[in-house]
């Protein structure tokens, strides 16, 4: 078993791990258990435990961190999903969680791995981090990165923008880098903070994180247009149907490929102190690029 190969299997048993405390009410359990193990590409936690080990960094104390980073995210695609936000019925190839489990439920499954997140990194920064200043530098990135100074305002701005629509570059680059790259960011910085990166690494991730979110928003803008379901696991075409403000509807599919080929030079210029180091971040924005799902 290769390192990424031993990432994933670490990832995914201390994820099944953390849902199966008896002590959580079965229903709620089973409701968060349900998008987790959806069938996510896991990439957020993916790229936390690269960014460690590219810094030396002792993965296996990082995966709460990394854990952490998954549940964050699951909760903000179940909340996305709810009629009174996106309204979608299919996530990750599945009816969404509300669809399965209720309003009520998917909104406290929701809550639920918000909380057990910051449960999980406060635990592990209290009990087991070898050095605790570093390993709440990387919670302190995480949880910035989802709530009012990230994620959490990207998806506001984004809901005022369907009320008073906007035609301007400089909105739509808010959304996206708040609702969807400061969780990526977060994630690539966590993993360095928790393997003790200089301030100079932590500042090269972070710009690496801010190109490949961009990144990876128009694509996912591009495969809204030109995915299909069965590989994307979501409705497509979605963003068209409501006249959303994306890459798309505001250059046109040949303006946001160059501005995606922009931004992946943009990530690899990034890493360019890491050296071979951080062939992952190389392959992974490759693969962005021409990602079909
Ligand atoms: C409800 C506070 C709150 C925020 C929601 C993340 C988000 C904000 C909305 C999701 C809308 C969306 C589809 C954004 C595009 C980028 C994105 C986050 C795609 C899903 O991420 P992937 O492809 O998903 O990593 P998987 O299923 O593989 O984990």
């Amino acid at each position: 078993m290769n390192a990424r190969e031993r990432w994933n299997t670490l990832i995914e048993n201390e994820l099944a791990a953390y849902l199966s405390d008896a002590r959580i009410p079965r229903q709620l359990a089973e409701a968060m258990a349900y998008s987790v193990t959806a069938g996510g590409k896991r990439l957020r936690p993916r790229m936390l435990l690269a960014a460690c080990d590219m810094l030396h960094g002792d993965v296996a104390r990082a995966l709460p961190l990394a854990c952490a980073v998954e549940m964050i995210h699951t909760y903000s695609l179940i909340h996305d999903d709810l009629p009174c936000m996106d309204n979608d019925d299919y996530r990750r190839g599945k009816l969404t969680n509300h669809k399965v489990y209720g309003e009520g439920f998917a909104v406290l499954a929701g809550d639920g791995l918000l909380s057990y997140a910051v449960e999980i990194m406060l635990d592990a920064a209290i009990h087991d981090a070898a050095d605790q200043a570093a390993y709440l530098r990387a919670l302190d990135a995480i949880i910035k990165g989802a709530g009012v100074h990230g994620m959490v305002a990207g998806q506001a701005c984004d809901l005022m923008n369907e009320k008073q629509p906007s035609r301007e570059e400089k909105t739509l680059r808010y959304i996206h880098e708040n609702k969807t790259g400061a969780m990526l960011r977060a994630a690539v910085c966590a993993g360095g903070y928790a393997a003790g990166g200089a301030e100079t690494d932590i500042g090269a991730l972070n710009a690496f994180g801010a190109a490949y979110g961009l990144l990876f928003q128009i694509t996912d803008d591009i495969l809204d247009v030109e995915g299909d379901f069965a590989r994307m696991g979501k409705t497509i075409g979605k963003d068209a149907g409501t006249e959303k403000l994306t890459y798309v509807s505001l250059f046109g599919l040949e303006t946001a490929r160059e501005k995606a080929e922009a931004a992946a030079r943009e990530a690899h210029a990034a890493l360019a102190a890491f050296g071979e180091r951080a062939a992952f971040f190389h392959e992974l924005t490759d693969r962005t690029l021409t990602r079909k799902s």
